[in-house]
């Protein structure tokens, strides 16, 4: 049959699975040549019929085996073609996952936490929609004091069920209040946290983070003021060489009031925290607010003041934090801008470190 070797030699040649097909469909299909030799055997008789018949068959059988095998060929070869051109160089470095960062606020609050835990505070928190008795009167800023005037604050349309006004917190105290009706004494609190004033500029943002901190006590005074607020800051500056300048001030919830400066020493050009002071190439920085809590406030936080004392203290996170990290811009701590995310920020294993610990040494 000169087809059928045709077709056979056909199909060994055949380089695709489409050229494959195309054989099948010649031989095999409706219109194919075997179909049509297929047909013919009706017409024979009997005799013809059982000479042709068997031939007829094997050559379909013959050229169904060769089409399987050659498409089985083809698709391992193309298989091989694969796996030899797929290898994998697992010598090769991984791909980097994209890394997020802490941002240096969240890293600063993280570490002022920890060296105030190691000086015996907890960490307070309170709502951020105050209403007006928390965050002014218990403050001893009533309805007339200008200061509720002096902190633009945000405040919103509609009072609480108590008939208090609904204010964005100006400051953290609040939150001490807060601890010390809940708590009562003696009392050891950090606040840090968001606040919010109407104040937009180049050094002033809408909402920025304060800390607080609130010791109530029996025969607190100054004195342990200024060694908590010295202790802080070395701690915090990672420098034994803390200089600190205490001035007279005024603050409605405390008296007296103090606020703290901190020597600076000129090093290329920018100021560095650190010795300085009153000598060539220093000065002074104000870093803190502070003084010993007003005994009307301690009225308001539900205590007495003949029987407790306490002093009081406060900064702002996003200044600590420039000051420690030297960003010179606050607004791009709010941009949310991920080059200067991946340039400031920490990463997660950067943990807030106490190198010597803070506190009496042996
Ligand atoms: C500053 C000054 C200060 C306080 C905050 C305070 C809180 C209570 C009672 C008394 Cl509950 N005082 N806080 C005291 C003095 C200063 O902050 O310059 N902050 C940015």
């Amino acid at each position: 049959m000169e087809q059928l070797d045709e077709t056979l030699a056909a199909i060994a040649a055949a380089e695709t699975p489409e050229a494959v097909e195309a054989i099948r469909v010649a031989a095999l299909g409706k219109q194919g040549w075997v179909s049509a030799l297929l047909k013919t055997l009706g017409a024979m008789s009997p005799e013809e019929r059982q000479a042709q018949g068997p031939k007829i068959h094997a050559a379909r059988e013959g050229v169904t085996a060769a089409l399987a095998g050659r498409k089985a060929a083809l698709e391992s070869a193309a298989l091989e073609a694969r796996l030899v051109a797929e290898t994998v160089d697992l010598s090769l470095p991984a791909p980097q996952a994209p890394r997020g960062s802490i941002h240096p606020v969240s890293q600063v609050m993280e570490e002022l936490a920890e060296i105030f835990a190691d000086l015996g505070f907890a960490v307070a928190s309170g709502p951020e929609i105050e209403d007006d008795w928390h965050n002014f009167t218990a403050l001893n800023m009533p309805e007339t004091h200008p200061a509720r005037a002096m902190h633009d604050t945000f405040y919103f349309p509609d009072r609480d069920a108590q008939g208090r006004a609904m204010l964005l917190r100006t400051h953290t105290s609040p939150v001490q209040i807060r601890a010390m009706l809940s708590q009562g004494a003696p009392l050891r609190v950090i606040a840090p946290g968001r606040v919010y004033r109407s104040d937009s500029d180049a050094t002033h943002t809408p909402m920025f983070h304060q800390i607080e901190g609130l010791v109530i006590d029996k025969g607190i005074h100054l004195g342990h003021l200024k060694w908590t607020l010295e202790t802080f800051l070395k701690a915090f500056f990672e420098r034994d060489d803390i200089v600190l300048r205490l001035r007279p001030s005024y603050f409605p919830f405390t008296e007296p009031s103090v606020e703290v400066d901190v020597g600076y020493t000129i090093v290329n050009g920018k100021r560095v925290v650190g010795g300085g002071g009153d000598v060539e190439n220093g000065g002074w920085m104000e870093v803190l607010g502070s003084g010993m809590v007003n005994r009307k406030v301690i009225e308001f936080g539900g205590l007495d003041p003949d029987e407790w004392q306490g002093f009081a203290f406060g900064t702002g996170v996003d200044r600590l934090a420039m000051l420690k990290y030297g960003m010179d811009d606050l607004r791009a701590f709010f941009d949310g801008d991920a080059r200067w995310l991946a340039h400031y920020g920490f990463g997660a294993l950067d943990v807030p470190t106490l190198s010597g610990g803070v506190g009496v040494k042996p």
